[in-house]
């Protein structure tokens, strides 16, 4: 028989090598979690990938274009005497400038579309000064992706990267400056976009999403989005507009079936005047249902 002060001190041993068993296993996953270790497999195309494309409509009257007021910088006057906002971009109820992305889902095969990895492109996406506003006003780049910035203008800007979960960024580029590169390494688009303004010209703002996978697309001045090479698979499909404090999100489930379309229509904008408010959830509602067989 085991005296009682050996039985405490198995009981012990025993307790201390669970908890050290445990605290690896936690740290094996905060490890998986933050993209550090290479747990994910890169992704290879099947040849039966599909798409997610729709529109996205602004709801009721559109809030109006305001001109900017260029008087603190002539050269921007003198480039742009008509410079007008770009926060809503509304032409015939189509909404502009809205960045779609998927923001998780299961594959065919029943694995996440966040254990797959995804190449960034050594290819750089422009995100130009000219006109003293930017050019696209939201654009989508993938985590490590560079991002390529040109002073097209006569003029001195200071770009400024004001992320959350990427570190602070900000540059003078005087007018003739070479471009500039910059990549964001972490994923970035909720609750909002990366944020860039410009430092002197307040009124200059611009947009960009950050993913670690290339399924993300902007609307054009017609509301449209395709989103090409998604594996098939059921996914939650968001729409980020930069309207309201921190952005508007509109969330919907889709299923891309094999070297199929899937339909991801978003409505923005205050619900139409006259209408049951319950008609505003039909779009959300009818698209997953119709996809399910
Ligand atoms: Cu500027």
């Amino acid at each position: 028989m085991l005296s009682k002060h050996a039985k405490l001190w198995i009981a012990l041993i025993a307790v201390v090598s669970l908890m050290s068993l445990a605290s690896s296993c936690t740290k094996k996953d905060d490890e998986a979690e933050d993209g550090g270790a290479p747990t994910t497999k890169p992704y290879v195309a099947k040849g039966n990938e599909g798409t997610i494309s729709g529109v996205v409509s602004y709801n009721g009257a559109a809030p109006e274009a305001k001109k900017i007021d260029t008087a603190a910088d002539p050269a921007c006057t003198s480039k742009s005497p008509n410079l007008m906002t770009e926060e809503w971009v509304v032409k015939d109820g189509k909404l502009g400038n809205t960045f779609v992305y998927i923001k998780d889902g299961t594959l065919a095969d029943g694995s996440k579309i966040d254990s797959w990895g995804f190449t960034a492109p050594t290819t750089a996406v422009t995100l130009d000064q000219n006109g003293c506003h930017y050019k696209p006003h939201v654009l989508g780049v993938m985590a490590k992706q560079p991002i390529n910035i040109t002073n097209s203008d006569p003029t001195t800007h200071n770009i400024h990267f004001t992320p959350k979960k990427n570190p602070d960024w900000n540059q003078s580029q005087p007018n003739g400056a070479a471009a500039l590169i910059h990549t964001l390494n972490a994923p970035e688009v909720s609750p909002s976009l990366v944020q860039v303004k410009c430092n002197q010209h307040p009124w200059m703002k611009s947009y960009v999403g950050v993913l670690k996978h290339p399924f993300f697309a902007v609307t054009g001045e017609d509301g449209s989005f395709t989103i090409k090479g998604v594996p098939p698979g059921k996914y939650t499909v968001v729409a980020w507009h930069e309207g309201g404090a921190n952005g508007t999100e509109k969330t919907m489930e889709v299923t891309v079936p094999a070297s199929g379309a899937a339909k991801a229509d978003f409505s923005f904008g205050a619900t139409a005047l006259g209408q049951p408010s319950s008609l505003q959830m039909l779009p959300a509602l009818e698209v997953p249902m119709a996809m399910k067989h």
